[in-house]
């Protein structure tokens, strides 16, 4: 017999949610659905994403497609497909997204169930063939089922997740997801329309060599994020910044490393979202065994007060993190220092 035909079938996206919600004996598989309606929407946006750049070439007269709809830019487009998807879907009562300034209800006020997603990251990518990607996290309902959720609903904590996970868009196209028990990566295979497992428990290593950071801006970054960044270089440890928040993560992740995104000076808080991108990414990292920070904060146990909040994002192997805020923290005590100092000549 082929040797090949021995082989297992590898294991679908669809089966593999199957088989863990088996795990759960009173699970009533409205997650196992909404997981599948967040995959449906992502083969979806991928077929877009690879047909960019052809739309742009059919839709150059007046800007319509073939079917004579006007065009829309990946990030729009992206953010009606993931909608629609979880509106049809029935488990979601409300949605926030990146792209939208209010909450959005699905009418499903059955639904159990909150998504907070930025529905394609990486917007200054999008347009130049590299690679970008989805970032979801789901949250259950606090309020009662029956009417529509509310803003409250939506303001959870990271620790609130019972689902997180990213597409990324790359030279392959991938779903990463946790649900609280470990992390699996799945890789699409366009010809079938299926993703199949290819990364099944991932875990971070403790300690990397490649620090990701847009080091353009280190003229507004605080002392002890300078600092860090010096004793990357001192060691040698390679500079990878792509500028999609997905890729640069999804590289870290499985090659041990760390992610920065501080304040500066023009954004005190960062330019990441805490509700679209950091907790999400938080979730992930701690699930894997890594850590996520704003410097100060475990990211997943901030209190979030508004839904387009940002915070400053320190993220990967867990001693590089530990490192970065040691720096930090050696810069608030001698800040501390400087400002007892001065009080004492002042009085
Ligand atoms: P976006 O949500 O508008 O796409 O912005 C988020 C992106 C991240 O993907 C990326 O890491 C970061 O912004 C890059 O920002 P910068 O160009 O300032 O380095
Ligand atoms: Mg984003």
């Amino acid at each position: 017999m082929n040797d090949k035909l021995a082989l297992p079938v590898g294991t679908t996206l669809d089966r593999f949610i199957m088989r863990k919600q088996e795990d759960f004996p009173y699970a009533t598989g409205e997650l196992s659905q909404l997981l599948r309606d967040i995959a449906l929407a992502s083969k979806i946006v991928n077929r877009e994403i690879n047909r960019a750049g052809l739309l742009g070439i059919t839709g150059a007269y007046g800007q319509q497609n073939v079917q004579g709809e006007e065009q829309q830019k990946l990030d729009v487009i992206a953010n009606i497909r993931f909608i629609r998807a979880l509106r049809n879907g029935g488990e979601v009562c409300t949605i926030i997204s990146e792209e939208e300034d209010e909450i959005i209800q699905t009418g499903n006020t059955r639904g159990k169930y909150i998504v907070a997603m930025d529905p394609l990251d990486g917007s200054s990518n999008i347009d130049v063939n590299v690679s970008i990607g989805t970032i979801f996290s789901v949250y259950r309902r606090t309020s009662e089922a029956g009417s529509d959720g509310t803003e409250k609903d939506c303001l959870q904590s990271g620790t609130k997740q019972i689902a997180a996970g990213y597409i990324i868009y790359g030279s392959s196209t991938m779903m990463v997801y946790t649900t609280g028990n470990g992390v699996n990566g799945f890789t699409y295979e366009p010809s079938l329309g299926e993703f199949f497992l290819s990364h099944p428990d991932i875990t971070t290593p403790k300690a990397g060599t490649i620090y990701s950071c847009n080091e353009g801006h280190v003229n507004s970054f605080s002392e002890g994020i300078r600092k860090y960044l010096r004793y990357c270089q001192d060691n040698n440890y390679s500079a990878r910044y792509i500028g999609s928040l997905v890729a640069d993560f999804h590289r870290n992740l499985l090659k041990g490393g760390i992610y920065i995104y501080p304040s500066t000076t023009k954004s005190p808080n960062g330019k990441l979202r805490l509700m679209y991108e950091c907790n999400t990414l938080a979730f992930i990292i701690e699930q894997a065994g890594g850590k996520a920070t704003d410097g100060c904060n475990r990211i997943m146990e901030m209190e979030p007060a508004e839904l387009h909040q940002r915070c400053p994002l320190i993220i990967g192997s867990s001693e590089m993190v530990d490192k970065a805020v040691e720096f930090l923290r050696e810069e608030a005590a001698a800040e501390r220092t400087v400002g007892a100092a001065t009080k004492e000549m002042l009085r």
